[in-house]
C-alpha cells in the first residue's frame, strides 16, 4: 500500500496565524489528508512550528525572555488554535527538537562528505547602532529588481525575487531604522546547488508530472535556467542548532536548512518506530502544501539537502503552492501582527464555517478576495440555503413518511447524475484541485433542491401520491447521506452530524458509500449550518480595514 506523507509549510513560531496561512497550506492539506483518511489511505499528516530564525530572537531580546521559552509558549497557542479549527495533524512538532537536531546533523555530515558543502566568504549588514550583525530579514531596501520600497533582505514580497541584503537599494536597519550599516566580510557554509543544478532539474521535469501547481514548475525552472547559486546554510547568531564544523563554531544553521529537514524531524519526534517506514520508503508519496512564497526552498534547496546527501530520503512526489488570500475590507497581517488572526475568527463562529468559507475561496490559481460580503454570501446562500435546508428539510419529511423507515447508501440504486458527481469530486481531489471537490458537494445539493422544487414532495404527501413520494424521498436521502460523506474533510462536525442520522457515529469514510444505513427516526433533526447572526456580522465587521 502507498504510503503518503502530507505536509504544511510549518508556521513561524512568532504570533498568532491569520487566515491567510491557514488557507494558504494548513488547511487544504488538512482536507486533502481526512480525504485520504476517508480512502483508508496509509497517511500522516505532519506539520509543526518553525521555531528558529531571526524574527524570533529578536522578539525575545525585546521582551527580555529567551527565543526557545517564547518560541515554545507561542507553538503551545498556534497548536491549540489549529486543533480548534478542527485539523487533524497526525502529529504537530516544533523544529527545535533533539530529533530534528540530530536528523540535521546527519543530513549536514553527509552533504560535507559528498563534496556539496562550500566555504563562502560574504558581506554581512552590522548595525553600528544596535552593534550586532543583522540577518537578511532585518535590512530592508527597495527592490533592484521590481523597485518595492519594502523589500527585505532576503526575498522581495512583491515580485517574489530572492534577493541578498546588498543587492537592496537604500538598505537600513529594520531594528532601529537606520542606514548606518556596515557590510563585514564574514565566513558561512553553502550548500552548492550550482553543483547540484542538473540533478534538480531531472527532479523537477520528472515529478512535477504529479499534479505540481503550475506556479512551482514555472518558478522553479526558470531559476534553474538563470543559473543556480551556492546558497549559505549558516549565520553567524546565537538561535538556531550550532554548526558542528571547526571554525564555524559562532554560527548556527540558517532557519531555512533546518526548517525543511523539521518534517523529518517531526516525524522522528512523533515516532522512533516508524519515521523510517515512511521516509525511506522510495514509494512513499510526499505531498507537500505551502504559499507560493515558499515554492524555492522546497523545490530546489530542499531537494537539493535530500539529493546531496544521498542518505535515501524520499523525495517530493507533488509540490503544491498557492497564490495569496487578499483583503481590501479586513485586517490581516501576521508579521504585523494586526487584524483578525485565526483565534479572533475563531471567536466570531464555529470552525466549520470558517473551513467551508476559507476552502470556497482557496487561491488555486490567482490570489483571492476576502471580503466580509464574500463571507456573509457564503454562510448564508451557500452553506445555509443550499446545503443546510436542504438536509434539514429533507430529513424532516422522511421523518413523516414511511413511519421513518428508510435505507440508503446502495449505489446502484441513485441516479447516474449523484454517482457523476461522487467521481468528479474523487477526480477533483485525486488532483488536488480542493476548491473544486468542495464545488461538486455544492453541486449535489444543487440537485437536490432542484428534485425538490420541481417534485413538490409536501403536496405529494398531501394528495397522497404514495408510491411516487416514497421514490422521490429514497432518492434525496441518497442526496442527503451523500453529502454529508463528503463534507467530512471540509466540514467534520456537519459531517458527522448528518451521518448521525443514519446511525453512523465514526469519521465519514468511502466504504459507507457502499453498504445500506437505516435512517435514524428517533433522533431530533436539527439544523447543520445556520445563517450568521448580527452579533456574529457586528463582530467580523469589527475588524474592517480602516476601523
Ligand atoms: N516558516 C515560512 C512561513 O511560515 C516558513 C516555512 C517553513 S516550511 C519548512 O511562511
Ligand atoms: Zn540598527
Amino acid at each position: 500500500m502507498t504510503r503518503y506523507i502530507i505536509t504544511s509549510a510549518l508556521p513561524y513560531a512568532e504570533g498568532m496565524l491569520h487566515l491567510g496561512n491557514l488557507v494558504g497550506s494548513i488547511l487544504p492539506a488538512d482536507i486533502y489528508y481526512k480525504y485520504l483518511k476517508m480512502k483508508g489511505e496509509d497517511a500522516l499528516y505532519i506539520c509543526g512550528s518553525d521555531q528558529h530564525g531571526t524574527p524570533i530572537e529578536l522578539q525575545a531580546i525585546k521582551k527580555g525572555v529567551e527565543p526557545r521559552d517564547l518560541a515554545n509558549q507561542m507553538h503551545e497557542q498556534i497548536k491549540q488554535a489549529l486543533e480548534k479549527f478542527e485539523c487533524t495533524f497526525t502529529y504537530y512538532g516544533k523544529t527545535d527538537s533533539e530529533a530534528n537536531k540530530a536528523t540535521v546533523y546527519e543530513i549536514f555530515d553527509a552533504l560535507d562528505r559528498n563534496g556539496y558543502i562550500i566555504e563562502t566568504e560574504s558581506l554581512q549588514a552590522y548595525c553600528n547602532i544596535d552593534k550586532r550583525f543583522l540577518s537578511d530579514r532585518f535590512v530592508e531596501g527597495t527592490c533592484p529588481y521590481c523597485g518595492f520600497a519594502g523589500a527585505r533582505g532576503d526575498q522581495c514580497d512583491n515580485c517574489g525575487h530572492l534577493l541578498t541584503p546588498q543587492e537592496l537599494k537604500e538598505p537600513h536597519c529594520v531594528i532601529c531604522g537606520s542606514k548606518e550599516l556596515e557590510f563585514k566580510k564574514v565566513k558561512n557554509l553553502a550548500i552548492d546547488l550550482k553543483k547540484l543544478a542538473p540533478k534538480l532539474k531531472s527532479f523537477i521535469e520528472e515529478r512535477s508530472k504529479n499534479n505540481w501547481s503550475k506556479n512551482s514548475i514555472n518558478k522553479s525552472l526558470s531559476y534553474i535556467s538563470q543559473g543556480l547559486q551556492a546558497r549559505e546554510i549558516t549565520r553567524n547568531m546565537k538561535w538556531g542548532f550550532k554548526v558542528p564544523k571547526k571554525g564555524f563554531e559562532d554560527s548556527v544553521f540558517y532557519v531555512w536548512f533546518d526548517a525543511p529537514i523539521g518534517y523529518i524531524g517531526i516525524t522522528r519526534e512523533y515516532s522512533e518506530k516508524m519515521w523510517k517506514d515512511y521516509w525511506f520508503d522510495e514509494k512513499s508519496r510526499l505531498v507537500q502544501f505551502m504559499g507560493k512564497d515558499n515554492i524555492e526552498f522546497h523545490t530546489l534547496m530542499w531537494p537539493g539537502m535530500l539529493i546531496g546527501s544521498d542518505l535515501g530520503y524520499v523525495l517530493p512526489y507533488t509540490i503544491k503552492a498557492y497564490e495569496f488570500l487578499m483583503s481590501k475590507t479586513i485586517k490581516f497581517s501576521k508579521s504585523r501582527g494586526t487584524g483578525m488572526n485565526i483565534q479572533n475568527a475563531l471567536d466570531i463562529m464555529h470552525p466549520d464555517y470558517w473551513r467551508f468559507v476559507l476552502a470556497s475561496l482557496i487561491p488555486e490559481t490567482a490570489d483571492s478576495e476576502f471580503s466580509i460580503p464574500a463571507v456573509i454570501e457564503i454562510v448564508n446562500k451557500v452553506m445555509n440555503d443550499k446545503i443546510g435546508n436542504l438536509v434539514h428539510r429533507v430529513l424532516t419529511l422522511a421523518k413523516k413518511v414511511n413511519d421513518g423507515k428508510w435505507n440508503v447508501g446502495a449505489p446502484e440504486l441513485d441516479s447516474k447524475r449523484i454517482m457523476e458527481l461522487v467521481e468528479s469530486y474523487r477526480k477533483h481531489f485525486e488532483n488536488l484541485e480542493i476548491r473544486e471537490a468542495l464545488k461538486d458537494v455544492v453541486d449535489l445539493a444543487d440537485l437536490g433542491n432542484m428534485m425538490m422544487s420541481s417534485y413538490e414532495p409536501w403536496s405529494m404527501l398531501k394528495s397522497g401520491k404514495n408510491e411516487e413520494l416514497n421514490a422521490l424521498l429514497s432518492t434525496l436521502l441518497s442526496i442527503v447521506f451523500y453529502i454529508g460523506v463528503l463534507l467530512h474533510p471540509f466540514t467534520p462536525m456537519a459531517s458527522a452530524k448528518t451521518i448521525s442520522y443514519f446511525g453512523l457515529h465514526e469519521n465519514a469514510s468511502f466504504n459507507m458509500l457502499n453498504e445500506k444505513h437505516e435512517f435514524d427516526a428517533s433522533q431530533k433533526i436539527e439544523p447543520i449550518f445556520r445563517k450568521m447572526t448580527d452579533h456574529e456580522i457586528k463582530k467580523l465587521e469589527g475588524f474592517s480595514a480602516g476601523m
